[in-house]
């Protein structure tokens, strides 16, 4: 039978009958207009609802399209990308746009996808990335960053005039999919409107003619680039009401309302970064991220933002935030994992958040009228605890009512009469809000061949198939609905499943409803084409998925996600997941429904649905990590490599505090630990080391005096250009122990400092972004101190520059699969103060037609942690820490695996267990997922 399937598959494909994937872009351009409603794609309105994916916060290609795919399954038709300046150049002039880093290769799955892009190449972006995207050489070059000084003029246009090309490549006017150019970010105090105009120079001298959007930050009167040099053709705004308290996750609205302003008349409204999840700042964990920033909400803010604002340009910041491996962290507001609370999990997992994007993107997405509203009055409520405001569309009429507690943090259980003067009447409307909630409802609204007078349920979709409307409409379980449609004659009215009340006054076909599982109402005649009408709860309309097909929009039900569906005869092949064994159900013009390769035994419903069922995953384990080796690194290891530390300037405008200069991207080691080496001759007198180191939050040093350890201190985190302000960061002073050094003899200090990654620029005056890194000032009663350092051995030709550390270990190779032998048997129960390596393999055997995601799991324990899998540097556990799952995804996880750790404690410890877990099974038909090297 299965062998059956397959031949009858491959001979519908040969046929011809099953579509070719999506047609690559075209060489085909369209024009890109825009006015005070909404931008233009070849003069059809594109409400853009997007959402903020960081390609470079997910170093797997592969997984970009899963990613991708999940976005537009949601309902997004956008997706709003940040490009790191620092993650494709390693130095002065070089760039790398291959492998992970190859962003055109990510720019033709959006084509591929159908998604539209909002390209924003900073040259800054902050993102809590390493320098704000900024490379951290940027560090040593004379000139304030984000200003038209030459010395950043000259660094910046070298990365413009290398991203842009690539962008304007891809941009809608040349069949593209890039719609929109974001110039800068966030670009608000220090500002030099000279440079905010030459980089709009820059980009369209690149080619870039898509419309140039900014992210106006703070509202107040900052600047926000709507008019004067330097303004924008369409000036957005960030709101992010929620703040970043996820460890209050019920206190509302910290940062204000959150409805996006409008900045000029001319241009839409655009909401730019709208927040979607949240920063960990107070260690609380990302599922009190989550919750800050969850479903209800999404429903109160981004509503009535909609509707408030009547904005038709978003970015949800993010959708999905990924995992800041490597160097890529700044060093005060983050950890590894930027999992960010968001809808997609950083392991890819699909959340209640995501749920709600999709009811509300499915909205938006379906019903065009939203593209061009104006500010309405608002049925008068009868309670002045529920709140209305409205928005219509001034060539249908349609109107958009949103309804909510008039304080929006309320949680009360009210009830209201709305008096609502529809487009085709007027009615008392019966109304619930109940709990942090709210709705937009509709009226005199055309849904496909019908005509929706109101409804007091939201409306998630409608597609038309084989000459029918099929509709899905949902409000809150338990609660009442009503939906009134306008029929010349009275229909006929057939209640499938469900309670469902129906009368007909000559005109208006009204419903009456509990909102409950999901009721089925047919309704034929009465002049219009028929309709299956769904009613259903927040809950089984999220099993609902549309996809759009060569013959038009599709609805399928069940599957944990529905990917692509493609439709030829009466034939669908579709790509989906599922987490369980179960129904599937299509709404869909098809009498066969291929997946996964196989023919699935479907029946006709009595809905007009075709019904099926599919598998779910096999259970699978993974192997214990077992038989770990191990190797101490000594201190300040090995004659090679080190640099002579000489240098008496440096551009930054922190100076030291001795001389001579000894911070580390001076002597071009950008990022990860380095390692000093200080020379003298002992008078035998010496009492004390004293040392300043700037690290970032969370670093910290390790001092050894003649290979005796002598202890360790905290990295600071910034020192003043003006003194006497705090010209004292990182100080730590090691007593000598008596006799360790005699008269004439020499003496060597070994150093190690951590590099937590650089400040953002936000304040764009330098005085952040250009903090050093590495010892500060070092002085041992006046000894005459030769210095030498030494750091990574340069940029991973695959990994990239925020790969690769300064531990001998990691110049040597000892994180990569086959590094060099030598190790030595199991660990010591205890190991000493400084770094010590561990390392060993496993094997994965995970079945090809299931997403299987993998994470290395640390105990909490006194020390720090980073974690190479396949040389892959997955990141940093720093105690206290709430991360100890590091996600490791397919691509850098293969068959055959090497981990290694590199451990570095302060004081004698052991390192807790160490194991794999899996954050999520799904058997999936889509080819590329979670496939191993
Ligand atoms: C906004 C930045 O534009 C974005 O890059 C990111 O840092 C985000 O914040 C927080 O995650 S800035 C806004 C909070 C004022």
């Amino acid at each position: 039978m299965r062998y059956l399937t397959r031949i009858v598959v491959a001979l519908v494909v040969s046929l011809g009958l099953v579509a070719a994937p999506a047609p690559v872009a075209q060489a085909r351009g369209h024009q890109v207009g825009y006015d005070k409603y909404s931008l233009t794609v070849d003069g059809q309105r594109v409400l853009l609802w997007s959402g903020e994916f960081h390609y470079f916060r997910l170093p797997s290609p592969e997984l970009w399209r899963d990613v991708l795919e999940k976005i537009r399954a949601a309902g997004f038709n956008g997706v709003s990308l940040y490009f790191h300046w620092g993650y494709h150049s390693p130095a002065p002039g070089v760039y790398d746009f291959t492998g992970v880093r190859d962003v055109e290769r990510l720019l033709r799955m959006t084509e591929e996808l159908g998604l539209y892009v909002v390209a924003r190449p900073g040259p800054y972006i902050n993102a809590e990335t390493t320098g704000g995207g900024f490379p951290a050489w940027l560090k040593t070059v004379e000139g304030r960053a984000r200003s038209s000084d030459p010395g950043y003029t000259a660094a910046y246009r070298d990365w413009l005039g290398r991203i842009n090309p690539i962008l304007a490549r891809h941009q809608v006017t040349r069949g593209g999919s890039v719609i929109a150019y974001n110039v800068e970010n966030e670009y608000a105090v220090n500002v030099d409107t000279v440079y905010m105009r030459e980089l709009q120079e820059k980009a369209r001298a690149d080619g870039i003619d898509v419309p140039i959007v900014h992210n106006n930050c703070c509202g107040g009167n900052l600047a926000n680039w709507s008019s004067g040099e330097g303004a924008v053709q369409i000036p957005g705004v960030d709101d992010y009401p929620q703040a970043f308290n996820c460890d209050d996750p019920a206190t509302w609205g910290t940062w204000g309302e959150g409805v996006t302003r409008r900045l000029r008349d001319d241009a839409p409204v655009y909401a730019a970064e709208y927040q979607a999840g949240a920063i960990d700042l107070n260690n609380a964990g990302y599922d009190k991220c989550r919750e800050l920033t969850g479903p209800d909400y999404m429903k109160v803010y981004y509503k009535s933002n909609i509707i408030g604002s009547g904005a038709t340009m978003y970015g949800y910041y993010m959708i999905h935030g990924g995992t800041s491996w490597g160097w890529l962290p700044q060093p005060n507001d983050v950890y590894t994992s930027y999992d960010y609370g968001a809808a997609i999990t950083e392991s890819r997992g699909l959340t209640t958040k995501y749920d709600e994007f999709k009811r509300q993107g499915y909205f938006l997405n379906t019903v065009k009228p939203l593209a061009k509203t104006d500010a309405a009055p608002a049925p008068r409520s009868s309670d002045p605890a529920v709140f209305t405001q409205a928005r219509s569309n001034p060539d249908t009429g349609t109107q958009f009512v949103l309804l909510r507690h008039a304080d929006r943090r309320s949680s009360a259980d009210a009830t209201a009469t709305l008096d609502w003067a529809t487009p085709d009447g007027e009615y008392s409307v019966p109304v619930r809000v109940n709990g942090r909630d709210a709705k937009i409802l509709v009226a005199g609204y055309d849904l496909g061949g019908q005509r929706l007078v109101w409804s007091s349920s939201e409306i998630l979709t409608h597609v038309g198939v084989d000459g029918r409307d099929v509709a899905v409409l949902y409000g809150r379980d338990g609660e009442q609905g009503s939906t009134v449609l306008r029929y010349s004659s009275e229909p006929v009215v057939k209640v499938l499943d469900g309670d469902v009340k129906s009368s007909f006054d000559g005109k208006d076909l009204r419903l009456d409803y509990t909102h409950s599982g999901l009721a089925r109402v047919l309704i034929s005649g009465g002049g219009r084409p028929p309709m299956l009408l769904m009613l259903g709860t927040d809950e089984t309309v999220a099993q609902f998925w549309r996809l759009d097909t060569a013959v038009g929009p599709v609805l399928v039900r069940g599957t944990s996600i529905a990917r692509e569906a493609e439709v030829a005869g009466d034939w669908m092949v579709l790509k989906a997941d599922t987490d369980r064994a179960g129904e599937v159900e299509l709404f869909a013009p098809v009498r066969r429904l291929v997946i996964g390769g196989k023919l699935v035994v479907t029946r006709r419903t009595p809905s007009g649905s075709l019904l099926g069922r599919l598998p779910g995953p096999r259970p699978v384990t993974l192997p214990a990590l077992t038989n770990w080796q191990y190797r101490g690194e000594p201190p300040a290891f090995g004659n090679s490599g080190w640099q002579l530390a000489d240098k008496t300037t440096t551009a930054s405008p922190i100076k030291p505090k001795t001389l001579p200069v000894l911070y580390a991207d001076e002597y071009g080691y950008h990022y990860g630990n380095v390692w000093y080496r200080g020379s003298f001759t002992a008078s035998g007198d010496e009492k004390t080391v004293s040392l300043n180191a700037i690290t970032g939050k969370r670093g910290n040093y390790l001092v050894w005096l003649n290979g005796t350890y002598l202890g360790s201190a905290l990295g600071g985190t910034q020192a003043d250009s003006e003194p006497p302000v705090n010209q004292d960061p990182g100080r730590g002073d090691f007593a000598v122990p008596p006799g360790l050094l005699s008269k004439g003899e020499p003496a060597t200090l070994a150093v190690l400092v951590t590099n937590m990654g650089h400040n953002d620029d936000w304040t764009a005056d330098d005085t952040r972004f250009k903090q050093p890194r590495g010892l500060f000032g070092a002085s041992v009663d006046g000894a005459q101190i030769t210095w030498h350092i030494r750091g990574a051995r340069g940029s991973d030709p695959e990994r990239g520059p925020l790969n690769a550390g300064g531990l001998y270990g990691e110049r040597d190779g000892w994180h990569l699969p086959g590094g060099p032998g030598r190790w030595g048997s199991s660990p010591p129960a205890t190991v000493p103060p400084g770094v010590s390596w561990y390392r060993t393999t496993f094997r994965l055997d995970l079945p090809q037609d299931q997403d299987v995601p993998v994470a290395l799991r640390l105990s909490a324990g006194d020390y720090r942690v980073f974690v190479f899998v396949n040389g892959w540097n997955m990141g940093q556990y720093v105690n206290p820490s709430p991360q100890r799952d590091f996600v490791l995804p397919a691509g850098v996880l293969g068959r055959s695996n090497t981990v290694a750790l590199a451990v570095i404690a302060t004081e004698p410890t052991s390192l807790g267990p160490v194991s794999l877990v899996t954050l999520g099974n799904h058997w999936t038909s889509a080819a590329a997922v979670g496939q191993l090297r």
